[in-house]
């Protein structure tokens, strides 16, 4: 069940193969879905300051292949096509036949930080390129494009996400964001989605040294979800508490090190009287909330109905244009580590390939709770619910 107990999704496909390939299973019939609503999600995450020579030649656009028909799903399994544009200059080195000449993209130096080693030890792969073509970042964009039709879902129940640009390298933002909204409107078209224009701006500088210095850079997004219920998630047993399984989605998206909810880390270096979140109520709107929110809206692993607010840090790329250190499997003999193509830094993206896994890991917490074949049940079965919380 673990960390999905309804939805189901799994995603396929190379870097430099014909495409990217997903499918998406447990979403309810009747979700109003386009290919241009899932394109614009792709789109953003090609944007950001700092990415490689492939966003250049990829304009990434999904095909709808299975489960949606006249503009609304089905209640069947959604299947997902993205293809490479690069696929033609790498139809020999990809090719599921055999090769037809010689190959030129060998690979036998394996980067630091990169999956190269480890997976050919795991694989006996003597190519370490059958690794990394899967490894890379590229399949982000298969998860991406599963987590625009999540997103869809909350959408329709009242839900917005928003990710945002936390710090890069040493930089940090100190702007703090009031609402998913603010998020939407003043950081859709800045360099690194983040709302602290000083920091930004030293953000752009710090990327551009780096890239001089064929070096690569890293840091901190945050995803802030408004409009969630209270009680999704549970208490009661460890593979269902919505801390963990949003701990799982974040931490598996590529080159994620580290996660926190809420403010975590500063929570333990605290006493409980400064970091726990006094409960009030307004009487008006028949709602309990907290006079703070250093939880992130999670509570004994459920939401608490305030702004879900979730951390990722990102490692810096793990390609350096200075390589690092290695030794080819080979010769065994000391080298540099190979070169490929890459972004300086993927923070902007990982900004958006975060909302997309929690929009994943929330829908998913939704149907969970509200269950429903169709939107409508579902829908109608979260009004029940809503009016039994404002009886409460
Ligand atoms: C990426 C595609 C990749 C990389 C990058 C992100 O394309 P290519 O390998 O052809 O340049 O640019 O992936 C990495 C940096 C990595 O280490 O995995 C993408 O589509 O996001």
């Amino acid at each position: 069940m673990y960390p999905l107990t309804r939805l189901r999704y799994l995603t396929s496909g190379e870097s430099h193969g014909p495409g990217l390939y997903s499918v998406l299973e447990g979403v309810p019939a009747g979700l109003p879905l386009t290919e241009d609503y899932i394109n614009f999600q792709l789109a953003r995450r090609q944007k950001g300051h700092g990415r490689g020579g492939r966003m250049k030649i990829e304009k990434d656009q999904v095909h709808i292949k299975a489960g949606v028909r006249h503009g609304a799903t089905l209640g069947a399994p959604i299947a997902l096509e993205v293809l490479n544009r690069d696929w033609k200059n790498w139809e020999n080195e990809m090719a599921v036949g055999p090769p037809q000449g010689p190959l030129k993209r060998v690979v036998t130096r394996p980067r630091p930080g990169h999956a190269d080693l480890v997976g050919g030890l795991k694989h006996q792969f003597r190519d370490l390129r059958n690794v990394l073509e899967r490894a890379s970042a590229r399949e982000t964009t298969a998860r991406v494009a599963c987590g625009a039709i999540c997103r869809r879902l909350l959408e329709e129940l009242g839900v917005t996400i928003a990710g945002h640009v936390l710090q890069v390298g040493e930089i940090a933002s100190q702007v703090t964001p009031t609402s998913a909204a603010e998020i939407q409107e003043k950081t859709e078209d800045l360099p690194l989605r983040c709302l602290d224009a000083e920091a930004e701006a030293k953000m752009v500088a710090l990327i551009d040294e780096a890239k001089k210095n064929g070096d690569s850079l890293g840091g901190i997004f945050e995803v802030f979800v408004d409009g969630l219920v209270p009680g999704l998630g549970s208490y009661v047993q460890w593979d269902r508490k919505l801390d963990g399984r949003l701990a799982q989605a974040i931490l598996s998206i590529q080159a994620v090190k580290g996660m926190e909810i809420g403010d975590g880390y500063m929570a333990a270096q605290s006493f409980g009287s400064q970091i726990h979140d006094a409960i009030g109520y307004d009487a008006e709107q028949k709602k309990f909330y907290r006079m703070n929110n250093r939880a992130g809206g999670l509570e004994g692993s459920m939401t608490n109905g305030m702004p879900l607010v979730v951390r990722g840090f990102l490692k810096p790329i793990s390609t350096l244009y200075r390589p690092l250190k290695s030794v080819d499997i080979e010769t065994k003999e000391n080298f540099e580590a190979s070169v490929e193509r890459s972004d300086t830094c993927a923070i902007a993206a990982a900004a958006v390939i975060g909302e997309a896994v929690v929009a994943i890991t929330l829908a998913d917490a939704y149907l969970e709770k509200f269950g429903g074949d169709s939107l409508e049940e579902l829908k109608r079965n979260l009004k029940g619910y809503q009016e039994q919380i404002e009886a409460y």
